[in-house]
């Protein structure tokens, strides 16, 4: 694969903050080793965020945000707050540049609250540590200081307080290149992976259970395989020593009459959203049915936000414009699902004759284009990170528009929904 075939989307988000001059872009520059950024003494070069996917070493393919410099002396402005937190909306981590000649100043601690508020992890990078001026009221501690960690905060001016969620406070010079290494080092051994919100189904299911899962073979599932939800709940399944019996949809009566026969009852059904309607019909009334997008939905800690999703729905009207999204870049998976189900299924639960808008594959819109629509209809993400589909999420929050999943708009038209949920745990 080409470095530059790694859809933005999957990429490792790093934002650079700072105030004006403090040497971001010179520090893109240091960290990608290329003249990407403009770097000159004039105070205010980057007027806005400049967004350059590359592959940085040994961090792999990063999408690396240079932004303007906030300027400490006049008011923090409205709008540059909001388009600071508009990148930190999609920024895995950032990184926050202090001259180290100057010391922290409230700016920067400014800058941290916003870090705060938006929940996102941060490095903190003491620039310029080459100077030495005669002047400098840190000269003495800068003297002694060498390129690379350290625990120099206290005397470079900064407060324990504001620094107190950074991940790891770094001392650099962008001219000369020191302590470059070391940070590149602390960005990639920053941990990616966040804890998932729940399990996928081991917290209501027990040993010895019995678990149905339906999973058709049609053309929108890939060939001679099956997708990650299916694996990833079956993995889960056998890791809690429960019964994972899998079976297509075609067979499911035949395999219920079997059940019945050898008196097994099984604890749960999930099945794909697709087949919902039908499985629906062949499974009993009171046994747990679900479907392997509201699991997922779950495990990855957006199902509330889905669910307010479907409530807004409802309250759609004539002419609204709807935004489908799928996550496929290449080949379409999920076949006429978004063209033609869900329009049907939102016909159904709403009645409204609605407008509809697509996207698909990296390119899921900015904020701007967001706000155009009153709603978000998402496919499953099985072709997306996790990363990816919070980010997605977030960034309707943020738009303050609602956003679903296409398995829970079939389980609402088929009237199934309510009952789908209600013995699943989550908030
Ligand atoms: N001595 C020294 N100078 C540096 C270092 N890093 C940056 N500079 C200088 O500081 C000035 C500002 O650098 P920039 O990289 O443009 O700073 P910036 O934070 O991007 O500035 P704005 O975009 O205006 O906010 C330039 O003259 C750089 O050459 C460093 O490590 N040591
Ligand atoms: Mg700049």
């Amino acid at each position: 694969m080409s470095m530059n075939s790694t859809p933005n989307g999957e990429r490792f988000r790093i934002g650079i903050f700072g105030c004006v001059n403090s040497g971001k872009s010179s520090l893109i520059n240091a960290l990608t080793g290329q003249d990407i950024a403009m770097v000159s003494d004039v105070r205010g070069t980057t007027t806005d965020p400049v967004s350059k996917a590359m592959e940085m070493l040994p961090i792999g393919p990063v999408l690396i945000t240079d932004t303007p410099g906030l300027d400490d002396e006049s008011e923090l402005a409205e709008r540059r707050i909001e388009r600071t937190m508009e990148v930190l909306s999609i920024t895995d981590l950032a990184i926050l540049v202090v001259d180290a000649n100057r010391g922290l100043c409230k700016r920067d601690e400014e800058i941290i609250s916003l870090f705060k508020k938006e929940k996102c992890p941060y490095l903190t990078v003491f620039n310029k540590t080459d100077l030495t001026k005669e002047d400098s009221p840190n000269r003495e501690s800068l003297k002694s200081l060498k390129a690379g960690t350290g625990s120099f905060d206290q005397r470079l001016g900064a407060d324990d307080a504001a620094l107190e969620n950074t991940k790891e406070t770094l001392y650099v010079s962008a001219l000369l290149g020191d302590g470059i290494d070391e940070l590149k080092r602390a960005i990639a051994s920053f941990d990616l992976q966040e804890d998932p919100a729940y399990p996928i189904v081991a917290d209501f299911v027990s040993e010895n259970d019995t678990v149905v899962l339906v999973v058709p073979i049609d053309d929108a599932a890939p060939k001679g395989r099956l997708i990650l939800p299916q694996q990833q709940t079956i993995r889960e399944l056998i890791e809690a020593g429960a019964f994972a019996v899998t079976v297509r949809d075609t067979h499911l009566e035949d395999l219920m009459q079997q059940f019945e026969k050898t008196q097994i009852t099984p604890s749960l059904v999930v099945t794909d959203s697709q087949a919902f309607a039908k499985v629906a019909q062949i499974v009993p009334s009171d046994m747990r049915l679900t479907s392997f997008s509201i699991l997922m939905a779950r495990h990855k800690g957006i199902l509330k936000a889905s669910m307010e999703g479907i409530k807004a729905i409802k309250g759609l009207k004539d002419g609204d414009r709807v935004m489908i999204s799928e996550g496929c870049t290449h080949r379409r998976m999920c076949g006429d699902i978004g063209t033609v189900k869900i329009p049907r299924a939102l016909k159904k639960i709403n009645g409204s004759t609605l407008e509809y808008v697509f996207s698909s594959g990296g390119s899921f819109g900015s904020i701007d284009d967001l706000k155009k629509v009153s709603c978000v209809i998402h496919c499953g993400g099985c072709m997306l990170s996790e990363k990816e589909m919070k980010r997605r999420y977030k960034l309707c929050e943020r738009a303050g528009v609602p956003i679903t999943n296409y398995g829970l708009v079939l389980a609402a038209a088929g009237g199934i929904l309510d009952r789908s949920i209600d013995f699943i745990p989550y908030e």
